[in-house]
């Protein structure tokens, strides 16, 4: 079968590689079906006349969508064009808003199949049933209406051995053509591209809608595979840079060191950072000294608050008193270290806010983001939140983390000010501002400069498809 597959709308300026339908390509490859993969996070971003052309010249009988909930408006705008071009095309939405709201994404977003969760074997069954013309129940995993009733098939439980999937479709995806701009134009070694080495995360940390999607089990790749697939980006695509988007790459300690004595045993060291957080309280000297051997640089940890009721609110898990502790560590050994911190979570204070802004102020911490605390979809967060709005008519761009949906302690607008002068005050200091221009590749100045005013300013996520 012909099948389209379109990544998430590009949200932030943040141009990065679609790789869940990376995953999900491969899959459908194998299994000989024709698949073309569009990304709308790259550089020219694709609009939606582009989409509808695409459409007429490929006839794909499925499309299949990332769709995340900042975003959920350009997802439906999408499906609207999409469908305004081929009445007949299957649109099939998956990630973490389907995921979260199946049925909002049905009823709304204009999909005719919400898949939930991973979506290899899921949507491969799919696209056979399809072809084999069986029955849409017996894929398990799926909502999706019939006679003007929203059927749930049984939930698919979470792949237990993840080698049994093939590398993203990197062909496809051509992770050397993507712009190197911010995040990945604070490279040290571009052409960079993202990758992961394990799946799910143990920890149940309340604004986070990750073990939805990617379950709580931390499960691992086999870490030849791993960097088997290192060694692949940087033969046929060039890839100098690796950015591992793990959600807890160092939960099992093991895996992390085995991943790296796999690129010591076969003389490969790559430069490699971490984008997403990883848990502070799962490093120690020994292990961040075997990152920077094999070629880290940076380090991205979750603190998320430097107050201790903050934390616990956020169901965090996490003591404060090692936090200072691992940062300097991390410096002692060489390696930059950043962290993204929640403010103004229900019932904290503007004094709060301000000491967590303060510490990471005073803190070795090379870079830093401050952000409102957001209640997204599949978040335990979200379900108090969600009885406050209306699915159906709530501003979905709201989510974007810089400007407060909900906030009970700190009038909103006062929270945009203390975030302006928190970033401000933290790149104020000629230490972390000469270290982030170091990193910025002088052809991606502008797109840098946009960047950062857009997270000065609290403008992000202002992006739609058009
Ligand atoms: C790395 C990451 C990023 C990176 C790269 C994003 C990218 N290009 O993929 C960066 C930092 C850029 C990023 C940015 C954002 N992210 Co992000 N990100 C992640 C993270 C940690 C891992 C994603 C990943 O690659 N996983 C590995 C692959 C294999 O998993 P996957 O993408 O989920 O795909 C699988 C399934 O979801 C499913 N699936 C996905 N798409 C499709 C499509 C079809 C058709 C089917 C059938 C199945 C399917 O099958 C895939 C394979 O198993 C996730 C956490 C998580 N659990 O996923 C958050 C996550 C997806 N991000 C999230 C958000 C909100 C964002 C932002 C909007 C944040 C913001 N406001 O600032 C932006 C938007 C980006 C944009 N489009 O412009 C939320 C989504 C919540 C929600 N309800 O929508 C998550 C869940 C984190 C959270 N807060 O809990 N992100
Ligand atoms: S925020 Fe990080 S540590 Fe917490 S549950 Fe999500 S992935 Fe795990």
């Amino acid at each position: 079968m012909r099948v389209l597959l379109i990544g998430a709308p590009l949200f932030l300026r943040v141009y990065m590689p679609p790789l869940g339908i990376g995953y999900i390509a491969s899959v459908l490859e194998e299994a000989g079906h024709e698949v073309t993969l569009v990304s709308l996070t790259t550089l020219p971003v694709p609009k939606l006349a582009d989409i509808r052309e695409l459409v007429r010249r490929f006839r794909p009988h499925v499309v299949g969508h990332t769709a995340l909930s900042p975003s959920a408006n350009s997802s439906r705008v999408l499906f609207e064009a999409i469908r305004s071009e081929d009445p007949n095309v299957l649109l099939v939405a998956g990630g973490a808003h389907p995921t979260a709201l199946p049925e909002h994404t049905i009823t709304w977003m204009g999909a005719d199949i919400a898949v939930l969760r991973e979506g290899e074997h899921t949507f491969l069954e799919l696209v056979t049933a399809l072809e084999k013309g069986r029955d849409l129940k017996e894929v398990d995993g799926i909502v999706y209406k019939e006679n003007g009733e929203i059927r749930y098939t049984a939930m698919r439980p979470f792949e237990p051995n993840i080698d049994v999937f093939p590398f993203p479709a990197w062909h496809l995806i051509k992770p050397e053509t993507y712009p190197q701009v911010p995040p990945q134009g604070m490279l040290k070694s571009p052409p960079a591209t993202m990758m992961i080495t394990s799946r799910g995360c143990p920890y149940e940390c309340s604004f986070c809608a990750s073990f939805r999607t990617l379950g709580r089990a931390h499960r691992l790749r086999n870490p030849s595979k791993v960097v088997d697939e290192m060694q692949l980006l940087r033969e046929r695509h060039g890839i100098r840079e690796i950015m591992l988007v793990d959600l807890n790459f160092t939960f099992t300690r093991n895996h992390a060191v085995a991943v790296c004595n796999e690129m010591l045993k076969r003389n490969f060291t790559t430069t490699w950072k971490t984008l997403s957080g990883f848990r502070i309280d799962h490093v120690d000297e020994e292990l961040l000294k075997l990152f920077k051997q094999t070629g880290c640089y940076q380090v991205i940890f979750g603190i998320e608050s430097f107050n201790q009721s903050s934390l616990n609110r956020l169901n965090k898990d996490l003591d404060v008193r090692i936090v200072h502790e691992k940062i300097h560590m991390a410096k002692r050994i060489g390696l930059n270290t950043a962290s993204f911190f929640i403010i103004a979570m229900p019932g904290e204070t503007e004094a709060q806010a301000r000491y967590t802004m303060r510490m990471a102020r005073k803190s070795p911490l090379d870079f830093a983001g401050f952000f409102c605390w957001t209640p997204m979809p599949g978040a335990a967060d979200w379900e108090a939140f969600e009885k406050t709005i209306d699915l159906y008519s709530f501003q979905w761009e709201k989510l974007n983390y810089d400007e407060a949906v909900y906030s009970d302690t700190i009038p909103k607008k006062r929270l945009k000010r203390l975030l302006f002068i928190g970033h401000f005050l933290f790149y104020a200091n000629p230490r972390r501002a000469v270290k982030l221009l170091t990193l910025v590749r002088p052809r991606y100045f502008r797109y840098f400069l946009a960047f950062a005013l857009d997270t000065l300013f609290g403008a992000r996520g202002r992006l739609r498809i058009r």
